[in-house]
């Protein structure tokens, strides 16, 4: 269904993102915006999406969610003076906004992208550059979920994909507008990673150890047995605490 016209009113009177494209079915709105992104798009366009017939994850990875079961919004950003070692920040300040939209369902963050309910998966954010343009997407379960996998409908939070879409958006602009060091601190906060017993497997190793940290960078810092790394990509997994 597109986004009702009030609603679109409202995310462009109160944010940069006035120009919200709905499609009933895509195969993936990262995919389509990134297309636009290359082709000059200015920042601010965003794609929202009923269906994707192949949503993307990290990694080759598939994203997969019923017809009108979920939020599939790509939007598009060119942070003019971030250097590419922050662009993890991209992805934090839109989890963060996500977050919020979330209540008052208690969403967590998992570095580096994930939302997590009762640690399930509830959203994932993928952030893919273009040149100096960011293309940042994210899937959120509304009302249905994988086997395994959170919605919100089961936490009580917000199930109205248009009333999420422009909560995101606004919190989203407000991180914007405070910059990404306020993003960086927000991110350091709330991540529900530090402090948690951790595996992170790397592209070529795993390791295990105590998250201790998100860096101003928006990378995660984990203390090993013998030293401390620090990891700028990779898969986390939540241990158990020991003992
Ligand atoms: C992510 O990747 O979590 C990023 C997902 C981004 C999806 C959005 S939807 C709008 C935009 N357009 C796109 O094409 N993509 C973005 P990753 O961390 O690699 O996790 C992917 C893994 O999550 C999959 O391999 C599955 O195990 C799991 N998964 C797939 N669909 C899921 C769902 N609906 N809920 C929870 N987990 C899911």
């Amino acid at each position: 269904m597109p986004v009702p016209e009030h609603v679109l009113a409202h995310i462009a009177a109160s944010t940069r993102f006035g120009d919200v494209r709905h499609f009933d079915t895509i195969d993936s709105t990262n995919r389509w915006l990134r297309d636009e992104a290359a082709a000059g798009a200015p920042e601010g366009v965003v794609a929202v999406s009923d269906h994707q017939t192949a949503g993307r994850g990290r990694l080759g990875r598939t994203w997969e969610a019923p017809p009108g079961s979920a939020l599939l919004m790509s939007v598009l950003l060119r942070p003019a003076g971030l250097r590419p070692e922050r662009r993890h920040l991209v992805t934090a300040a839109v989890a963060l906004a996500a977050a919020d939209a979330c209540a008052p369902a208690a969403a967590a963050l998992k570095w580096p992208n994930d939302l997590l309910i009762d640690d399930r998966k509830l959203a994932g954010v993928l952030a893919e550059a273009v040149g100096d343009a960011v293309v940042v997407g994210i899937g959120v379960n509304l009302t249905t979920a994988p086997k395994g996998a959170a919605c919100l409908a089961e936490a009580g939070g917000p199930v109205d994909r248009n009333d999420f879409l422009a909560a995101v958006l606004s919190g989203l602009e407000r991180r914007l507008g405070a910059g990404w060091d306020a993003v960086a601190a927000e991110h350091r906060t709330r991540c529900a990673t530090v402090g948690r017993r951790v595996r992170v497997d790397l592209a070529d190793r795993s390791l295990t150890g105590t998250a201790t940290a998100v860096d101003d960078d928006g990378r995660l810092v984990v203390a090993t047995a013998t030293s401390s790394e620090v990891v700028s990509a990779g898969d986390v997994v939540h241990l158990r605490a020991e003992g």
